[in-house]
């Protein structure tokens, strides 16, 4: 293929966050400014990109098929030999991680701002994940960054636009560009780690019912392939399966909030037993039972908990288990009780990729609705609906049809008996100004700095307070300010941090966690449990003197 050397000059702030770089779909729709971004990716990487296959999808969020043309021409231009890319553009951020694993590829470039809205108005983003399926270490994207400072010549390949609609491979000369069912790979994945005649016989039964709400985003047709073909659910249990690029206007983020129709589902009188929600692209996954919310941090130390027993890829027990540091500590007990191996790591997903590949940690998960095992190297909100759907099975085998059908709630409920229960709530005050927001944490910065063992802060006595820092226990890197901790002597926490995947202005995000193993308070509702601490929190960061937010935007 002929190579054009095209010139073109940096833009400011492509510096990527938490997961990838995400901006106003408007800027990355700018002349060369998603081609500088990758175009430094590749230069970042080296003469090791030459002849190696690259693996690309998205969301199917607005501007992903215009992204994927410029990608493909860049790959070309820069040396790879090979572009598997899922049809029209799409692939799920969990089934880009298990295609790279699958295939063996080089790394994947998934064009997503996850949960983000998407539209000309919205947003748009896209991150690289590495040759085991993981987002890309901060010794890449600190790379990459660097790059986009200087970068003057994109190496683009003179080849015509490729019809991403057909499945099959076209060849440019040494170069081929091979279009994929962006479900295929994935589903081979999961029929390796769960019970699949298992899982459908439960389907089956007349007195189970559920609902997967995919908000218009890429998990539709993997609900409708996994969920109904394969596991022979009815059609209609997938709601909103057809992916959009505005996602319909909504905010694909699977939370009591956004997923409200969900929500609204089953929290009424004919409310199916099981209701789950996804992201954007698919690997966040919320989950209800009937007019029951289960909480993410609970989700993952309940899946851990049951792993051994219930999911055949864990049949021979969990190598270890992570969390990241805002996520309560109910997964901690799990591990403490079966005697895992335990990790707590900043939050983001690019930190349990290490853990996973060294063989210390086979089950992980984050508040944020994130939950995954060591099959990817992603969260994976399929993943998670089939593990609680693989639990449920376990647990209704003795069952009969039309009997009292274990569901959810009682799930929980038990395992709150058994290792207490860690009431857990976060709180996000979206779009802030990102000034306000800096002063609030300026302020914390400072009560931390004052604050002494002992004191009291309402009725809690203060452990410790700081700015977590996490050293990684395979390669020793270090990542610094990773939230600002108040850590009371009964285990309670308090903890304050600002989003990395915004595209603009600041969201505070406020955790708060409470442990309880009296009995009579396992039930009680968690904002009810936590008003106490919360408004400890409120007071000593003075949130709405700073910001003049009396309310958050969303509340788990
Ligand atoms: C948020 C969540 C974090 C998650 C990240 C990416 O990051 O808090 O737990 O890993 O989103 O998820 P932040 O920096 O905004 O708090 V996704 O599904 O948006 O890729
Ligand atoms: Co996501």
């Amino acid at each position: 293929v002929i190579v054009k050397q095209v010139p073109t000059k940096p833009y400011d702030g492509q510096k990527t966050g938490t997961s990838g770089l995400r901006k106003k779909t408007k800027e990355f729709m700018q002349e060369n400014y998603l081609a500088n971004w990758v175009q430094s990716l590749f230069t970042a990487l080296g003469d090791e990109v030459k002849g190696q296959s690259l693996g690309l999808g998205g969301d199917g969020r607005y501007f992903g098929k215009e992204a994927a043309q410029i990608i493909i021409k860049l790959a070309a231009g820069n040396g790879f030999k090979r572009v598997i890319v899922g049809q029209n553009a799409l692939m799920a951020t969990p089934a880009a991680s298990a295609m790279i694993r699958r295939r063996k590829l080089y790394g994947g470039l998934i064009m997503s701002a996850s949960h983000n809205p998407g539209g000309p108005d919205a947003d748009f983003g896209i991150k690289f994940n590495y040759s085991s399926g993981e987002p890309a270490p901060e010794r890449i994207t600190d790379k990459i960054y660097g790059e986009t400072t200087k970068v003057a010549v994109l190496n683009m390949a003179d080849i015509p636009d490729v019809d991403l609609s057909k499945l099959g491979s076209t060849s440019f000369g040494e170069f081929e560009v091979v279009v994929v069912d962006p479900v295929e790979d994935y589903l081979e994945t999961l029929r390796g780690v769960f019970d699949f005649p298992l899982l459908r016989s439960f389907l089956a039964r007349p007195d189970f019912g559920l609902v997967f709400d995919s908000m218009h985003a890429v998990t539709g047709p993997y609900a409708k392939r996994i969920l109904v073909q394969e596991l022979g659910a009815p059609a209609s249990c997938v709601k909103d399966g057809e992916p959009q690029p505005d996602f319909a206007g909504g905010h694909p983020d699977p939370n009591l909030t956004y997923a409200e129709e969900l929500v609204k589902i089953m929290w009424s009188d004919e409310s199916p037993a099981f209701g789950a929600a996804s992201d954007g692209d698919g690997d966040r996954n919320m989950i209800l039972g009937r007019k029951f919310f289960m909480n993410p941090s609970d989700s993952v130390a309940i899946i851990a908990a049951n792993a051994q027993e219930c999911i055949p890829y864990f049949k021979s027990g969990l190598k270890g288990v992570a969390r990241s540091m805002p996520t309560s500590g109910a997964l901690d007990r799990v591990a403490s009780a079966l005697g895992l191996p335990f990790f707590e790591t900043p939050t983001g997903w690019k930190f349990f990729g290490n853990l996973m590949d060294a063989g210390k940690c086979s089950v992980c998960g984050e508040e944020s609705f994130g939950t995954g095992g060591d099959h990817i190297r992603e969260k994976d909100g399929i993943f998670a609906v089939l593990a609680w759907l693989s639990i449920l099975a376990a647990r209704n085998r003795e069952v009969p049809v039309g009997g009292a059908l274990v569901g959810v709630e009682q799930v929980a409920l038990e395992h709150w008996k058994k290792y207490g229960r860690n009431f857990f709530s976060r709180y996000d005050y979206e779009e802030c100004s990102s000034a306000d927001a800096g002063r609030m944490m300026d302020h914390l910065r400072g009560v931390i700095a004052a604050a002494q063992p002992g004191d009291a802060f309402g009725d809690f006595k203060l452990k410790l307070a700081d700015d977590f820092e996490y050293t990684d226990p395979i390669d020793g890197s270090k990542a610094s300010k990773q939230g600002l901790r108040f850590i009371f002597e009964d285990g309670s926490r308090i903890i304050f941090r600002l989003s990395g995947t915004g595209s603009s202005g600041a969201t505070i995000r406020l955790y708060i966690e409470q442990y309880t193993a009296d009995p009579a308070l396992l039930t009680k509702d968690a904002q009810e449990a936590l008003g106490p601490i919360i408004k400890v929190a409120l007071e000593l960061s003075k949130l709405a003197e700073f910001t003049g937010r009396t309310n958050p935007t969303v509340i788990t």
